[in-house]
């Protein structure tokens, strides 16, 4: 199996939830209706709507349906299938460089509120690293809760990287100190840094990682950045509000979509690309250390478009 099938495979599993309800939809609207008019472009964009893709988004993609439609004088409802995905897809591009972090000698930053997976996403990364040969710094500078710097150790030793962290309480910004000092010493492919999705207030933790982001800026000009936001895709448009304020303290790079093995409505995939304008990179479909995959955004509206007789 190519690896581009068994993310195809997974993400059908993953998404059945979404896909069933997505794929029904659609065709009963396109073998529903017997010309194209007004209720047939409402039907398909509450169907999208529904799916999590939101509503600028949708707006988008159903105006550049209408424009296809016309343009190539197409009649028949069931002929805009193509067209609607083809659509969808336009929404998504991502650059090329997306994972040159992982050629490049890199600090990964990893942010987002508490408990969407970025400790679990860090091991899991390492993970992927580790298994290409890298040397892997892990930066436990989540001190906020005990607890934390314990889960990201367990990672650490399952993939077989190294941890730098500080005791509870401790300062944030002095683990990245020290994670960037001994990154450097030991020159590391990829230092990996985790970090705590809340502190005592909102402010507090804006602040916290603006100093984060100074002192690697500082102590660490020659490599290669990466700030990635861990957003959970079961919380659907709650997500893109999340990644909209966390881009404001920091130049968020791409984004990571945790939990898509769950009930999650992978409609905010394109949601995220098309309103935010952040690749999504990668994608969690589940807790082990493999379950974590790259992003093809293709693979992906393939995936929740077509019934698993179009992928034989
Ligand atoms: N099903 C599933 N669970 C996940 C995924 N990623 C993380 N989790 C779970 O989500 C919970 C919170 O994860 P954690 O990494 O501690 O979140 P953090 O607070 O952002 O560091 C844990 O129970 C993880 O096992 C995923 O892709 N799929
Ligand atoms: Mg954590």
């Amino acid at each position: 199996m190519s690896e581009n099938q068994g993310f195809f495979q997974r993400l059908v599993s993953g998404l059945t939830k979404t896909r069933d309800h997505i794929v029904s939809g659609m065709d009963s609207i396109f073998s529903g209706f017997s010309q194209i008019n007004d209720d047939f472009y409402d039907e398909l964009e509450e169907t999208l709507i529904m799916g999590d893709i939101g509503v600028r988004t949708t707006m988008e993609i159903l105006d550049q349906l209408r424009e296809k439609v016309k343009e190539q004088h197409i009649k028949e409802p069931t002929d805009c299938r193509e067209l609607l995905i083809e659509s969808i897809k336009e929404q998504m591009g991502v650059s090329e460089n997306a994972y040159e972090f992982e050629e490049k000698t890199s600090v990964v930053f990893v942010i987002g509120v508490n408990g969407v997976g970025k400790t679990t996403t860090i091991g899991k990364l390492a993970g992927k690293l580790r298994a290409q040969d890298k040397k892997v710094i892990l930066a436990a500078a989540d001190t906020f809760r005990a607890a934390a710097g314990e889960q990201l150790k367990e990672w650490a030793n399952r993939a077989q990287a190294e941890m730098i962290g500080g005791q509870e309480g401790s300062d944030p910004a002095a683990v990245i100190y020290d994670a960037v000092a001994a990154a450097k010493a030991r020159h590391a492919d990829v230092l990996l840094c985790d970090t705590a999705g809340r502190l005592h207030n909102k402010k507090n933790l804006m602040e916290e990682l603006k100093k984060m982001n100074r002192i690697i800026d500082r102590e660490y000009p020659e490599a290669y950045r990466e700030t990635l936001v861990v957003l959970d895709a079961t919380t659907g448009q709650n997500a893109l509000a999340q990644a909209k304020e966390f881009n404001e303290v920091a130049d968020i790079t791409g984004v990571i979509l945790t939990k898509m093995d769950g009930s999650a409505k992978g409609g905010i995939a394109v949601a995220i690309q098309s309103e935010l304008g952040l690749p999504v990179k990668y994608i969690g479909v589940g807790e082990t250390i493999d379950d974590l995959q790259k992003f093809d955004a293709d693979e992906f509206v393939n995936a929740l478009f077509y019934k698993d007789s179009d992928a034989d």
